[in-house]
Protein backbone atom coordinates (compact mmCIF):
# COMPACT_ATOMS: atom_id res chain seq x y z
CA UNK A 1 0.00 0.00 0.00
CA UNK A 2 2.81 2.12 0.82
CA UNK A 3 5.36 0.80 -1.90
CA UNK A 4 4.93 3.07 -4.96
CA UNK A 5 6.09 0.51 -7.02
CA UNK A 6 3.23 -1.05 -6.78
CA UNK A 7 0.96 1.43 -8.45
CA UNK A 8 1.42 0.86 -12.25
CA UNK A 9 -0.09 -2.20 -12.86
CA UNK A 10 -4.05 -0.80 -13.70
CA UNK A 11 -2.78 3.04 -14.48
CA UNK A 12 -4.20 4.09 -17.59
CA UNK A 13 -1.57 4.92 -20.68
CA UNK A 14 -1.32 8.84 -20.17
CA UNK A 15 -0.46 7.70 -16.66
CA UNK A 16 2.36 5.41 -17.42
CA UNK A 17 3.12 8.33 -19.79
CA UNK A 18 3.68 10.35 -17.29
CA UNK A 19 5.74 7.89 -14.97
CA UNK A 20 8.25 7.92 -18.24
CA UNK A 21 8.39 11.43 -18.32
CA UNK A 22 8.83 11.55 -14.32
CA UNK A 23 11.52 9.00 -14.70
CA UNK A 24 13.52 10.75 -17.60
CA UNK A 25 13.25 13.72 -15.22
CA UNK A 26 14.93 12.16 -12.59
CA UNK A 27 17.26 10.43 -14.69
CA UNK A 28 18.69 13.58 -16.07
CA UNK A 29 18.57 15.33 -12.34
CA UNK A 30 21.06 12.78 -11.37
CA UNK A 31 23.08 13.26 -14.28
CA UNK A 32 23.23 16.94 -13.43
CA UNK A 33 22.60 17.24 -10.01
CA UNK A 34 25.76 17.70 -7.50
CA UNK A 35 27.84 14.81 -6.25
CA UNK A 36 26.50 15.75 -2.11
CA UNK A 37 22.83 15.02 -3.34
CA UNK A 38 24.00 11.85 -5.52
CA UNK A 39 25.55 11.08 -2.27
CA UNK A 40 22.33 11.19 -0.54
CA UNK A 41 19.77 9.68 -3.14
CA UNK A 42 22.05 6.81 -4.04
CA UNK A 43 21.50 4.31 -1.46
CA UNK A 44 17.65 4.70 -2.45
CA UNK A 45 17.91 4.22 -5.83
CA UNK A 46 20.49 0.59 -4.86
CA UNK A 47 17.62 -1.62 -6.77
CA UNK A 48 19.21 0.49 -10.08
CA UNK A 49 22.88 -0.49 -9.58
CA UNK A 50 24.48 -3.72 -10.08
CA UNK A 51 26.22 -5.54 -7.72
CA UNK A 52 29.58 -4.97 -9.21
CA UNK A 53 28.69 -1.20 -9.33
CA UNK A 54 27.96 -1.37 -5.59
CA UNK A 55 31.48 -3.07 -5.02
CA UNK A 56 33.26 0.03 -6.67
CA UNK A 57 31.42 2.33 -4.38
CA UNK A 58 33.16 0.71 -1.43
CA UNK A 59 30.08 1.51 0.80
CA UNK A 60 29.67 0.27 3.89
CA UNK A 61 26.79 -0.90 5.95
CA UNK A 62 26.12 -0.26 9.47
CA UNK A 63 23.02 -2.62 10.78
CA UNK A 64 21.45 -2.16 14.02
CA UNK A 65 19.15 -3.50 16.69
CA UNK A 66 17.78 -2.84 19.91
CA UNK A 67 17.05 -4.70 23.37
CA UNK A 68 13.98 -6.64 22.08
CA UNK A 69 12.40 -4.98 25.21
CA UNK A 70 12.14 -1.68 24.23
CA UNK A 71 8.78 -0.44 22.51
CA UNK A 72 7.93 1.59 19.24
CA UNK A 73 8.59 4.48 20.03
CA UNK A 74 11.80 4.62 21.56
CA UNK A 75 13.16 3.40 19.09
CA UNK A 76 12.19 6.09 17.07
CA UNK A 77 14.37 7.64 19.34
CA UNK A 78 17.32 5.31 18.44
CA UNK A 79 16.71 5.89 14.92
CA UNK A 80 17.56 9.29 15.72
CA UNK A 81 20.73 7.86 17.50
CA UNK A 82 21.97 5.90 14.49
CA UNK A 83 21.28 8.56 12.17
CA UNK A 84 23.99 10.89 14.02
CA UNK A 85 26.27 8.33 14.21
CA UNK A 86 25.78 7.72 10.31
CA UNK A 87 26.28 11.52 9.91
CA UNK A 88 30.06 11.04 11.93
CA UNK A 89 31.33 8.18 10.09
CA UNK A 90 30.01 9.47 6.56
CA UNK A 91 32.59 12.47 6.81
CA UNK A 92 35.11 9.40 6.43
CA UNK A 93 33.46 6.85 4.13
CA UNK A 94 30.17 5.79 2.32
CA UNK A 95 28.37 4.52 4.77
CA UNK A 96 24.37 3.82 4.48
CA UNK A 97 22.20 2.82 7.09
CA UNK A 98 20.42 -0.49 6.88
CA UNK A 99 16.39 0.05 8.62
CA UNK A 100 16.45 -2.81 10.95
CA UNK A 101 12.51 -4.41 10.06
CA UNK A 102 9.81 -4.13 12.87
CA UNK A 103 8.77 -7.00 14.85
CA UNK A 104 8.35 -8.98 18.05
CA UNK A 105 7.32 -5.99 19.56
CA UNK A 106 6.31 -6.66 23.47
CA UNK A 107 3.28 -3.92 22.61
CA UNK A 108 2.28 -5.51 19.57
CA UNK A 109 -0.12 -8.09 20.71
CA UNK A 110 -2.96 -7.98 18.54
CA UNK A 111 -3.78 -11.88 17.24
CA UNK A 112 -3.77 -13.26 14.30
CA UNK A 113 -1.45 -10.70 12.57
CA UNK A 114 1.64 -11.90 11.84
CA UNK A 115 3.82 -8.70 12.72
CA UNK A 116 7.69 -9.73 11.74
CA UNK A 117 9.82 -8.63 8.86
CA UNK A 118 7.87 -5.82 8.82
CA UNK A 119 9.90 -2.91 6.27
CA UNK A 120 10.41 0.39 7.26
CA UNK A 121 8.11 1.97 4.43
CA UNK A 122 5.31 0.24 5.97
CA UNK A 123 5.24 2.96 8.60
CA UNK A 124 7.43 6.26 7.51
CA UNK A 125 8.55 7.39 4.16
CA UNK A 126 11.51 6.51 2.72
CA UNK A 127 11.90 8.65 0.79
CA UNK A 128 11.82 11.43 3.69
CA UNK A 129 14.27 9.63 5.34
CA UNK A 130 16.43 9.11 2.79
CA UNK A 131 16.75 13.07 2.44
CA UNK A 132 18.70 13.52 5.74
CA UNK A 133 20.51 10.26 5.71
CA UNK A 134 20.97 6.98 2.55
CA UNK A 135 18.97 4.39 4.32
CA UNK A 136 18.11 0.93 3.06
CA UNK A 137 15.53 -1.39 3.59
CA UNK A 138 17.08 -5.30 5.11
CA UNK A 139 15.15 -7.09 2.29
CA UNK A 140 18.04 -4.34 -0.30
CA UNK A 141 20.71 -4.41 2.12
CA UNK A 142 20.53 -8.59 1.33
CA UNK A 143 20.38 -8.03 -2.46
CA UNK A 144 22.92 -5.38 -2.62
CA UNK A 145 25.52 -6.65 -0.41
CA UNK A 146 25.65 -10.43 -2.21
CA UNK A 147 23.47 -12.53 0.35
CA UNK A 148 22.07 -12.60 4.05
CA UNK A 149 25.85 -12.30 5.83
CA UNK A 150 26.77 -9.36 8.25
CA UNK A 151 30.10 -9.71 8.55
CA UNK A 152 30.73 -8.13 12.47
CA UNK A 153 27.99 -7.79 15.20
CA UNK A 154 28.90 -5.35 17.84
CA UNK A 155 27.62 -6.45 20.91
CA UNK A 156 27.37 -2.73 23.41
CA UNK A 157 27.71 -3.13 26.85
CA UNK A 158 28.23 -1.64 30.34
CA UNK A 159 32.10 -1.25 30.76
CA UNK A 160 32.81 -3.94 33.32
CA UNK A 161 33.42 -1.28 36.01
CA UNK A 162 29.63 0.04 36.17
CA UNK A 163 28.85 3.64 36.54
CA UNK A 164 31.38 6.19 37.53
CA UNK A 165 29.97 8.73 39.67
CA UNK A 166 27.22 8.10 37.88
CA UNK A 167 28.74 9.35 34.52
CA UNK A 168 28.55 7.57 31.29
CA UNK A 169 32.43 6.41 30.86
CA UNK A 170 33.60 7.32 27.27
CA UNK A 171 35.40 3.79 26.22
CA UNK A 172 34.65 2.16 23.22
CA UNK A 173 37.32 -0.31 23.09
CA UNK A 174 37.12 -3.67 25.56
CA UNK A 175 36.79 -6.75 23.46
CA UNK A 176 35.33 -9.19 26.19
CA UNK A 177 32.01 -10.07 26.74
CA UNK A 178 30.26 -9.08 29.66
CA UNK A 179 26.27 -11.20 28.96
CA UNK A 180 25.88 -14.03 27.73
CA UNK A 181 25.75 -14.01 23.66
CA UNK A 182 22.34 -13.79 22.13
CA UNK A 183 24.02 -15.56 19.13
CA UNK A 184 25.77 -19.12 18.84
CA UNK A 185 28.06 -20.37 16.17
CA UNK A 186 25.83 -23.39 13.74
CA UNK A 187 28.35 -26.28 12.49
CA UNK A 188 29.93 -23.97 9.42
CA UNK A 189 30.96 -21.53 12.11
CA UNK A 190 28.22 -19.27 11.92
CA UNK A 191 26.84 -17.22 14.46
CA UNK A 192 23.23 -17.60 14.60
CA UNK A 193 20.62 -15.48 16.25
CA UNK A 194 17.69 -13.37 15.96
CA UNK A 195 17.77 -11.06 12.32
CA UNK A 196 14.61 -9.56 12.80
CA UNK A 197 12.96 -12.85 11.66
CA UNK A 198 15.21 -13.60 8.53
CA UNK A 199 16.52 -16.89 9.76
CA UNK A 200 18.71 -17.08 7.05
CA UNK A 201 21.06 -14.45 8.07
CA UNK A 202 23.99 -15.63 9.34
CA UNK A 203 27.22 -13.06 10.84
CA UNK A 204 30.88 -14.34 10.44
CA UNK A 205 32.07 -13.02 13.79
CA UNK A 206 30.06 -11.12 17.00
CA UNK A 207 32.38 -9.43 19.44
CA UNK A 208 31.15 -7.02 22.55
CA UNK A 209 32.16 -3.26 22.85
CA UNK A 210 31.71 -1.43 26.19
CA UNK A 211 30.65 1.70 24.49
CA UNK A 212 28.90 4.24 27.04
CA UNK A 213 28.97 6.98 24.85
CA UNK A 214 27.85 9.26 22.79
CA UNK A 215 27.77 8.38 19.03
CA UNK A 216 30.54 10.34 18.12
CA UNK A 217 32.91 8.16 20.35
CA UNK A 218 31.73 5.09 18.81
CA UNK A 219 32.11 6.79 15.16
CA UNK A 220 36.28 6.66 15.36
CA UNK A 221 36.12 2.97 16.43
CA UNK A 222 33.78 1.76 14.02
CA UNK A 223 35.91 3.68 11.32
CA UNK A 224 39.30 2.63 11.91
CA UNK A 225 38.99 -0.51 13.81
CA UNK A 226 37.57 -2.92 11.51
CA UNK A 227 37.25 -4.06 7.80
CA UNK A 228 34.42 -5.15 8.28
CA UNK A 229 31.80 -3.99 5.07
CA UNK A 230 28.99 -4.48 7.00
CA UNK A 231 28.81 -3.90 10.27
CA UNK A 232 25.90 -4.50 13.31
CA UNK A 233 25.56 -2.99 16.60
CA UNK A 234 23.36 -4.86 18.63
CA UNK A 235 22.01 -2.99 21.95
CA UNK A 236 21.93 0.23 19.78
CA UNK A 237 20.27 1.64 22.69
CA UNK A 238 23.09 2.29 24.86
CA UNK A 239 24.51 4.84 22.73
CA UNK A 240 23.19 8.12 23.85
CA UNK A 241 22.48 10.73 21.46
CA UNK A 242 25.33 13.30 20.67
CA UNK A 243 23.05 16.57 21.33
CA UNK A 244 19.56 15.79 22.12
CA UNK A 245 17.31 18.45 20.74
CA UNK A 246 20.09 20.47 18.67
CA UNK A 247 19.57 20.30 15.00
CA UNK A 248 21.44 17.19 13.86
CA UNK A 249 18.51 15.89 16.14
CA UNK A 250 15.68 17.48 14.56
CA UNK A 251 16.37 16.94 11.17
CA UNK A 252 16.57 13.90 11.47
CA UNK A 253 13.16 13.77 13.51
CA UNK A 254 11.58 16.19 10.71
CA UNK A 255 12.76 13.32 8.53
CA UNK A 256 10.79 10.66 10.21
CA UNK A 257 6.92 11.65 7.54
CA UNK A 258 5.22 9.04 8.73
CA UNK A 259 3.66 6.88 5.96
CA UNK A 260 1.27 8.70 3.48
CA UNK A 261 -1.44 6.39 3.28
CA UNK A 262 -1.20 6.70 7.73
CA UNK A 263 -1.64 10.22 7.00
CA UNK A 264 -4.15 10.06 4.77
CA UNK A 265 -6.56 7.32 6.75
CA UNK A 266 -5.65 9.81 9.88
CA UNK A 267 -6.80 13.48 7.59
CA UNK A 268 -9.90 11.40 6.44
CA UNK A 269 -10.99 10.19 9.88
CA UNK A 270 -10.28 13.97 11.62
CA UNK A 271 -12.42 15.54 8.58
CA UNK A 272 -15.18 12.83 8.90
CA UNK A 273 -15.93 12.95 12.73
CA UNK A 274 -14.18 15.64 13.93
CA UNK A 275 -14.45 18.64 11.57
CA UNK A 276 -11.14 18.63 11.40
CA UNK A 277 -8.98 19.59 7.99
CA UNK A 278 -5.65 21.49 7.14
CA UNK A 279 -7.22 24.12 6.22
CA UNK A 280 -9.78 25.24 8.66
CA UNK A 281 -7.11 23.94 11.73
CA UNK A 282 -3.93 26.51 9.93
CA UNK A 283 -1.87 23.01 9.73
CA UNK A 284 -0.21 22.97 6.64
CA UNK A 285 1.82 19.65 5.77
CA UNK A 286 4.16 19.52 3.30
CA UNK A 287 5.16 16.08 1.99
CA UNK A 288 9.12 17.58 1.81
CA UNK A 289 10.31 18.16 5.10
CA UNK A 290 12.95 20.04 4.21
CA UNK A 291 10.85 22.74 2.87
CA UNK A 292 8.52 22.64 6.40
CA UNK A 293 9.09 25.45 8.79
CA UNK A 294 5.87 26.22 10.75
CA UNK A 295 5.94 29.37 12.43
CA UNK A 296 5.18 28.39 16.65
CA UNK A 297 2.04 29.30 17.59
CA UNK A 298 0.92 29.43 14.08
CA UNK A 299 -0.95 26.24 13.96
CA UNK A 300 -4.74 26.52 15.76
CA UNK A 301 -5.38 22.57 15.20
CA UNK A 302 -9.16 20.33 15.40
CA UNK A 303 -11.99 21.82 17.16
CA UNK A 304 -10.88 18.71 19.28
CA UNK A 305 -9.29 18.02 22.84
CA UNK A 306 -6.30 15.27 21.51
CA UNK A 307 -5.87 12.54 24.85
CA UNK A 308 -3.21 10.13 25.16
CA UNK A 309 -3.87 7.21 28.09
CA UNK A 310 -1.24 5.35 27.99
CA UNK A 311 -2.48 2.19 30.39
CA UNK A 312 -1.65 -1.48 31.28
CA UNK A 313 1.73 -1.40 32.47
CA UNK A 314 1.69 1.63 33.21
CA UNK A 315 -0.80 1.54 35.99
CA UNK A 316 0.63 -2.24 36.72
CA UNK A 317 2.93 -0.61 38.56
CA UNK A 318 0.89 1.74 40.53
CA UNK A 319 2.79 4.47 39.36
CA UNK A 320 1.93 7.75 41.29
CA UNK A 321 2.65 9.96 38.21
CA UNK A 322 -0.60 8.46 36.01
CA UNK A 323 -4.54 8.76 36.75
CA UNK A 324 -7.05 6.70 37.63
CA UNK A 325 -9.31 6.61 34.84
CA UNK A 326 -11.79 8.64 37.17
CA UNK A 327 -9.28 11.75 37.63
CA UNK A 328 -8.56 11.27 33.96
CA UNK A 329 -11.98 12.08 32.85
CA UNK A 330 -12.06 14.67 35.80
CA UNK A 331 -9.63 16.57 33.63
CA UNK A 332 -10.72 16.04 30.22
CA UNK A 333 -14.17 17.63 31.16
CA UNK A 334 -12.14 20.95 32.53
CA UNK A 335 -10.13 20.89 29.76
CA UNK A 336 -13.19 20.68 27.56
CA UNK A 337 -14.98 23.10 29.43
CA UNK A 338 -12.09 25.67 29.48
CA UNK A 339 -10.86 25.56 25.90
CA UNK A 340 -14.56 25.71 24.85
CA UNK A 341 -14.36 22.41 23.05
CA UNK A 342 -17.22 19.78 22.16
CA UNK A 343 -15.34 17.03 21.39
CA UNK A 344 -12.52 14.97 22.74
CA UNK A 345 -10.37 12.46 20.52
CA UNK A 346 -8.74 9.46 23.01
CA UNK A 347 -5.56 7.30 21.99
CA UNK A 348 -5.32 4.68 24.71
CA UNK A 349 -3.88 1.31 24.89
CA UNK A 350 -6.52 0.46 27.65
CA UNK A 351 -7.66 -3.25 27.93
CA UNK A 352 -11.45 -4.21 27.45
CA UNK A 353 -12.42 -3.92 31.11
CA UNK A 354 -10.88 -0.59 31.42
CA UNK A 355 -11.90 0.28 28.12
CA UNK A 356 -15.53 -0.33 28.86
CA UNK A 357 -15.41 1.55 32.23
CA UNK A 358 -14.34 4.63 30.20
CA UNK A 359 -17.24 4.67 27.59
CA UNK A 360 -19.34 4.68 30.42
CA UNK A 361 -17.84 8.08 32.02
CA UNK A 362 -17.12 9.62 28.87
CA UNK A 363 -19.67 8.39 26.13
CA UNK A 364 -19.11 11.07 24.07
CA UNK A 365 -15.33 10.08 23.47
CA UNK A 366 -14.11 9.33 19.74
CA UNK A 367 -11.53 6.93 19.32
CA UNK A 368 -10.15 5.20 15.91
CA UNK A 369 -11.17 1.83 16.02
CA UNK A 370 -9.68 -0.54 12.75
CA UNK A 371 -11.68 -2.81 11.69
CA UNK A 372 -10.50 -6.70 11.95
CA UNK A 373 -9.54 -6.26 7.92
CA UNK A 374 -8.01 -2.61 8.51
CA UNK A 375 -5.76 -3.66 11.84
CA UNK A 376 -4.44 -6.80 9.25
CA UNK A 377 -3.50 -4.05 6.71
CA UNK A 378 -1.93 -1.26 9.23
CA UNK A 379 -0.61 -3.55 12.30
CA UNK A 380 -0.34 -2.20 15.75
CA UNK A 381 2.24 0.15 14.69
CA UNK A 382 0.09 2.00 12.21
CA UNK A 383 -2.72 2.14 14.44
CA UNK A 384 -0.64 3.29 17.35
CA UNK A 385 0.72 6.41 14.53
CA UNK A 386 -2.72 6.86 13.04
CA UNK A 387 -3.94 7.92 17.04
CA UNK A 388 -0.79 9.81 16.92
CA UNK A 389 -0.94 11.83 13.64
CA UNK A 390 -5.05 13.01 15.20
CA UNK A 391 -3.76 13.50 18.57
CA UNK A 392 -1.32 15.82 16.72
CA UNK A 393 -3.63 17.86 15.25
CA UNK A 394 -5.84 18.71 18.28
CA UNK A 395 -6.47 22.51 19.49
CA UNK A 396 -5.35 21.20 23.08
CA UNK A 397 -3.52 18.01 23.83
CA UNK A 398 -2.89 15.76 27.30
CA UNK A 399 -0.51 13.01 27.32
CA UNK A 400 0.48 10.55 29.86
CA UNK A 401 3.86 11.74 32.21
CA UNK A 402 7.15 10.00 30.76
CA UNK A 403 5.23 7.76 27.85
CA UNK A 404 7.63 7.75 24.44
CA UNK A 405 4.25 7.48 22.79
CA UNK A 406 3.50 11.04 24.20
CA UNK A 407 6.67 12.66 23.99
CA UNK A 408 6.32 11.59 19.99
CA UNK A 409 3.08 13.17 19.66
CA UNK A 410 4.58 16.30 21.41
CA UNK A 411 7.26 16.41 18.46
CA UNK A 412 4.68 16.07 15.90
CA UNK A 413 2.85 19.04 17.31
CA UNK A 414 6.07 21.29 17.47
CA UNK A 415 6.84 20.69 13.96
CA UNK A 416 2.93 21.57 12.86
CA UNK A 417 3.56 24.68 15.07
CA UNK A 418 1.62 24.80 17.63
CA UNK A 419 1.72 26.94 20.80
CA UNK A 420 3.79 25.36 23.08
CA UNK A 421 0.84 25.67 26.10
CA UNK A 422 -0.96 23.44 24.05
CA UNK A 423 1.32 20.76 23.82
CA UNK A 424 2.89 20.00 26.45
CA UNK A 425 0.71 18.86 29.36
CA UNK A 426 0.40 15.74 31.06
CA UNK A 427 -2.17 14.17 33.40
CA UNK A 428 -1.18 14.33 37.17
CA UNK A 429 -1.27 11.31 39.43
CA UNK A 430 -4.06 11.36 41.82
CA UNK A 431 -2.05 11.91 44.58
CA UNK A 432 0.17 14.46 43.27
CA UNK A 433 -0.68 18.03 43.97
CA UNK A 434 1.56 20.15 41.89
CA UNK A 435 3.08 18.24 38.85
CA UNK A 436 5.67 19.18 36.73
CA UNK A 437 4.55 19.23 33.33
CA UNK A 438 6.59 18.21 30.22
CA UNK A 439 9.64 20.03 28.67
CA UNK A 440 9.05 21.85 25.81
CA UNK A 441 11.50 21.21 23.21
CA UNK A 442 12.22 23.81 20.50
CA UNK A 443 13.17 23.02 16.64
CA UNK A 444 16.47 23.90 15.26
CA UNK A 445 15.89 24.37 11.87
N1 LIG B 1 -2.95 2.49 19.13
C1 LIG B 1 -2.42 2.85 20.30
N2 LIG B 1 -1.42 2.12 20.81
C2 LIG B 1 -0.88 2.52 21.98
C3 LIG B 1 -1.34 3.65 22.66
N3 LIG B 1 -0.60 3.78 23.79
C4 LIG B 1 0.27 2.77 23.79
N4 LIG B 1 0.11 1.99 22.69
C5 LIG B 1 0.86 0.79 22.32
O1 LIG B 1 1.80 0.52 23.33
C6 LIG B 1 3.09 0.91 22.91
C7 LIG B 1 3.66 1.82 23.97
O2 LIG B 1 4.98 1.66 24.05
P1 LIG B 1 5.99 2.78 23.54
O3 LIG B 1 5.69 3.11 22.16
O4 LIG B 1 7.36 2.30 23.82
O5 LIG B 1 5.71 4.04 24.42
P2 LIG B 1 5.72 4.25 26.00
O6 LIG B 1 4.34 4.75 26.27
O7 LIG B 1 6.84 5.11 26.41
O8 LIG B 1 5.91 2.84 26.67
P3 LIG B 1 7.27 2.16 27.19
O9 LIG B 1 8.25 2.18 26.05
O10 LIG B 1 6.82 0.79 27.55
O11 LIG B 1 7.76 2.96 28.33
C8 LIG B 1 2.95 1.62 21.59
O12 LIG B 1 4.00 1.43 20.72
C9 LIG B 1 1.65 1.03 21.06
O13 LIG B 1 1.90 -0.19 20.43
C10 LIG B 1 -2.42 4.40 22.09
O14 LIG B 1 -2.87 5.41 22.62
N5 LIG B 1 -2.92 3.95 20.91
C1 LIG C 1 36.43 -11.08 14.94
O1 LIG C 1 36.51 -9.68 15.19
C2 LIG C 1 37.51 -9.31 16.12
C3 LIG C 1 37.37 -7.84 16.36
O2 LIG C 1 37.48 -7.13 15.19
C4 LIG C 1 38.86 -9.71 15.57
O3 LIG C 1 39.86 -9.39 16.51
C5 LIG C 1 38.87 -11.21 15.28
O4 LIG C 1 40.07 -11.59 14.68
C6 LIG C 1 37.71 -11.59 14.38
N1 LIG C 1 37.63 -13.02 14.25
C7 LIG C 1 37.54 -13.63 13.09
C8 LIG C 1 37.42 -15.11 13.12
O5 LIG C 1 37.52 -13.02 12.03
C1 LIG D 1 -16.89 22.86 11.31
O1 LIG D 1 -16.01 23.94 11.54
C2 LIG D 1 -16.32 25.12 10.83
C3 LIG D 1 -15.27 26.19 11.11
O2 LIG D 1 -14.13 25.73 11.71
C4 LIG D 1 -17.70 25.62 11.22
O3 LIG D 1 -18.01 26.78 10.49
C5 LIG D 1 -18.71 24.54 10.98
O4 LIG D 1 -19.97 24.97 11.46
C6 LIG D 1 -18.30 23.24 11.68
N1 LIG D 1 -19.21 22.18 11.29
C7 LIG D 1 -19.82 21.41 12.18
C8 LIG D 1 -20.70 20.36 11.62
O5 LIG D 1 -19.65 21.53 13.38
Amino acid sequence: MANKRGTAGSAPFHDILGQYLVLILIILFYKFSSATMDDIFRAGQSMMLSPVAAASRDVRYLLYDVNPLEGFNLRRDVYIRMASLLKTLRKNGDWVLVLPPWGRLPHWQSPDINQVRIPWGEFFSITSLQANIPVIEYEEFISESGGPFIDQILVLQRSAEGWTDGKWEEMADEPTCIEKLMYSKDKHGYYRGWFWGYEETRALNVTCLSAQGHASTLAPVLQNKLNAMSLMLDRAESVLHDHYAGKDYWDTRRSMVFAKHLRIIGDDFRAKYLNSTDKQDQTPYNDDWTQMKNRLGSAKGGPYLGVHLRRKDFIWGHREDVPTLKRAVKKIRSLLKKHKLQQVFVATNADEEELSKLKRMLPEMVRYEPTCEDLKLLKDGGVAIIDQWICAHGRYFIGTSVSTFSFRIHEEREILGFDPKTTYNRFCGDDENECEQPTHWKIVY
